[in-house]
């Protein structure tokens, strides 16, 4: 199947003013939207990050893929490659969106082009993305309720209104809990840490408990706490937390960690490529992976990966950066074909307002999105909605992530520290 044509729209979503490690989310993230068109007029869809230097390779492999086999990934590779050595477009060295590291940047650029061909390839043979990938292992896939600590959207104009309101306390992430099991179903809850005094962290994942005895738990802090805060914390949680998230920097930090509390730990932060999960084995620095297809090179990578930790017996969850529904069905597709995988996946997904699908957004139900029969991913892009977010982002001052600098907007001394706790 010929590839005659492919498009690459940089977008801008609404996004609240959620608080972590680094500072605060700016009131639009980017988002980059992959058309990938077959001489049968079929059309593949992919999604990821929006970021200058990630948009500029997008845009560069782009011109190069016309006239390629949509069933030629290998080609495509090589065309990511031969683009990569263009020149570039700098890296932005946001640790929280490592889809955006520049060590990271080639198999984020081809993940996106990736989806997009087995997208094409599964709407050409009129078979569900799910059964390209092997077959479903499961027809629905459980998300956790992904908490943050935030401020209300009054806090700066530029925020969209949102219906959470504000959580800078235990009481009120509860409320935020109750809200998005409530409407979700969510049997799994993630509370992004790293933000206020530790223990009062660690107060709010006691009152989660409480309030929610048979939900799994787990707590965030990007890093952000020193080993001896660390294990403080762990004290303290030990016997309600499923996993422990990236408490503390570095693969020798959180082998540490691990050692002095014995909670398996689980990463998104010291863990995104290979050479760092040779390294994490070698030091037993983390339990639990965190997948991303976003920067792990696609769908198929992430498949290898799940074999990888099952051979070292680690155990496998997702990761998510703010999204829409086309990177949500494509961490579907994959996780329903993923038998290792033993977690609710991460989704920022139920922050989002804005959507580019026809239909609006991707339903989640009993906490999981289910799978359906149609063809590839089971989404259509609904074109007016995509030109709509397109003029957002030309609209929009935003062109790369910044959290700290957005912080500074409301506390200008605030300066990137870590580990600040
Ligand atoms: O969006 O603030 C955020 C998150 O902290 C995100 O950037 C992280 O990559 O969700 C992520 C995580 O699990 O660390
Ligand atoms: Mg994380």
């Amino acid at each position: 199947m010929q590839i005659v044509a492919v498009r690459v729209t940089p977008i801008a979503i609404k996004d609240p003013p959620l608080l972590n490690a680094a500072g605060v989310h700016e009131p639009f993230g980017l988002r980059s939207i992959i058309e990938v068109e077959g001489a049968n007029g079929l059309v593949g869809l992919g999604e990821t990050y929006g970021d200058a230097p990630v948009l500029a390779l997008l845009q560069r492999v782009r011109e190069s893929l016309v006239g390629l086999s949509a069933f030629d990934v290998n080609a495509l590779w090589a065309c990511v490659v031969t683009a990569s050595k263009q020149g570039s477009g700098g890296h932005v060295e946001m640790e929280l969106a490592p889809g955006s590291l520049g060590s990271n940047l080639l198999s984020s650029v081809f993940s996106a082009f990736e989806v997009a061909f087995l997208d094409l390839q599964a709407r050409t043979i009129g078979i569900p993305m799910v059964e390209l990938l092997g077959g479903a292992v499961r027809k629905k896939v459980p998300y956790s309720a992904y908490l943050f600590y935030k401020w209300d959207a009054s806090v700066d104009p530029e925020y969209g209104p949102d219906k959470y309101g504000e959580a800078v306390n235990p009481q009120q992430i509860v409320s935020q809990a109750r809200a998005f099991i409530d409407e979700y179903g969510f049997e799994s809850i993630k509370l992004k840490g790293g933000v206020f005094d530790p223990l009062e962290e660690a107060d709010a994942v006691l009152a989660l408990h409480a309030a929610f005895p048979q939900h799994q738990l787990r707590i965030d802090p990007n890093s952000n706490w020193t080993l001896a805060t660390s294990i403080a914390v762990a004290g303290k949680l030990k016997h309600c937390l499923e996993y422990y998230e990236d408490p503390t920097p570095t693969l020798e930090g959180m082998a540490e960690c691990y050692k002095a509390t014995g909670i398996p730990l689980a990463t998104n932060m010291v863990v995104t490529n290979w050479d760092e999960l040779r390294r994490s084995v070698a030091l037993n620095s983390v339990q639990i992976l965190l997948s991303d297809h976003h920067y792990w090179g696609g769908l198929r990578a992430t498949q290898a990966l799940a074999k990888t930790c099952q051979a070292f017996g680690l155990g496998l969850s997702m990761h998510s950066n703010s999204h829409l529904g086309i990177s949500l069905m494509a961490m579907t597709h994959l996780a329903a074909s993923v038998q290792h995988l033993g977690y609710a996946c991460d989704t920022h997904y139920p922050w989002q307002s804005d959507e580019v699908l026809v239909g609006g957004k991707v339903p989640i139900e009993g906490g999981c999105v289910h799978l359906t029969d149609k063809p590839g991913l089971g989404v259509e892009l609904d074109q007016g909605r995509l030109a709509k977010l397109h003029q957002d982002f030309l609209n929009c001052r935003i062109r790369t992530r910044n959290d700290v600098v957005q912080m500074q907007k409301f506390r200008p001394a605030w300066t990137q520290v870590k580990p600040r706790f």
